[in-house]
């Protein structure tokens, strides 16, 4: 076993037994997608099975961080611990923002069961919802009830993420636009609840009944367990209507099971199985690619003396040489 991956297994040793600091050392060690990811996240999958983890996601300012510390605090007062992933998209459009959330959650940096952690796609390596997945499972395992991953959903990460969240509630604002551009962003497949926000603003009613609509005219299966997706009016800033978000979103995740249900689990599994042998996969080609036998592939392309996509082809229809590479070329 190499040394990162001894550390791996002690820190998760560590953080399942409760310990805080290695809690986040171990968060750090999975944002930078090291070699013991895998390792590590094995086993904190075992233990995170009794965690809610419930997405909230929607367009920039809708105000998701306030609504995410309003369901903090609605969270503590039923005694339940909570952690929190806020990706910070760190684009231009949502400047400012993390300080922004730093001093909206800053009630509940002093209480030792809310854990709050930032992940940034900085230098993440297009790994991000992985991470943002990862992380909220470690949570889990850490033995938090509740985790609330907030995300912007404005692109395929964002909503990559939301696949770990048995519950979604995707918020809007009157000024989001009309529901088509709800629609385009895909935020209508994915939401388990709609939450209106800003509601003391003019057009949030006229956006309700929108999205009432269009969800009416959805083909659904129609079923007697299918789940009724709810459109809430909230005033965030002053917490109005953010316990009805919490309630609608327990009453979804304690609905009665389906079949679709089920199905769509074991569909997301399956994906979630080859995404992480992807990801395992380019990280070994990458950490292995100045070793042999794939350098001298790499060189010949280099020099110009074979293509690309013949290289790629050799290193990949030959099995011996695949099978060293990704073994590291020490079996
Ligand atoms: N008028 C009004 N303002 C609100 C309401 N809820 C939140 N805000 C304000 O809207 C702004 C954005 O809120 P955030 O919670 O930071 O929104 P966000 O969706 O987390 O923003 P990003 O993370 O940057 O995408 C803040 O200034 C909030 O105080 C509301 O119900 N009404
Ligand atoms: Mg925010």
């Amino acid at each position: 076993m190499k040394k990162n991956e001894r550390d791996g297994q002690a820190l998760t040793s560590a953080m399942l037994e409760g310990d805080r600091v290695a809690l986040a050392r171990l968060i750090t060690a999975v944002e930078n997608r090291g070699s013991d990811t895998a390792a590590i996240m094995s086993r904190v999958y075992a233990r995170c099975s009794d965690t809610f983890i419930i997405g909230i996601t929607g367009p920039p300012g809708a105000g998701k961080s306030t609504i995410t510390s309003c369901l903090v605090q609605h969270l503590r007062a039923r005694d339940q611990s909570v952690g929190v992933v806020a990706i910070d998209p760190s684009s231009p459009f949502s400047g400012g923002s993390v300080l922004g959330d730093r001093i909206r959650m800053q009630d509940h940096f002093l209480d030792p069961e809310v854990f709050i952690r930032s992940l940034s796609t900085r230098g993440s390596h297009g790994g991000l919802a992985r991470a943002g997945r990862d992380v909220a499972r470690i949570f889990g395992a850490y033995g938090k009830d509740v985790v609330i991953i907030e995300t912007v959903g404005v692109g395929q990460t964002e909503l990559d993420i939301m696949e770990v969240a048995d519950t979604v509630a995707v918020v809007l604002v009157p000024e989001s636009g009309d529901t088509v551009q709800v629609m385009k962003a895909g935020l209508l497949e994915i939401a388990d609840l709609f939450v209106v926000n800003k509601a003391d603003r003019e057009g949030a009613v006229r956006m309700k009944t929108e999205l009432q609509t269009m969800l009416s005219l959805r083909a659904g299966s129609g079923g007697e367990d299918t789940w009724e997706v709810p459109v809430l009016l909230t005033e965030a800033h002053n917490g109005k209507g953010t316990e009805e978000i919490l309630n609608g979103c327990l009453a979804h995740h304690e609905r009665p099971g389906d079949e679709e249900r089920s199905r769509n689990r074991g569909q997301r599994l399956r994906e979630e199985v080859i995404e992480i042998c992807t990801e395992e996969l380019v990280r070994r080609l990458h950490e292995r690619s100045d070793d042999a036998p794939l350098a001298p592939v790499l060189e010949r392309v280099a020099r110009g003396e074979q293509d690309p996509y013949a290289a790629a082809l050799e290193i990949i229809n030959n099995d011996v040489s695949l099978a060293r590479v990704l073994s590291g070329g020490d079996e």
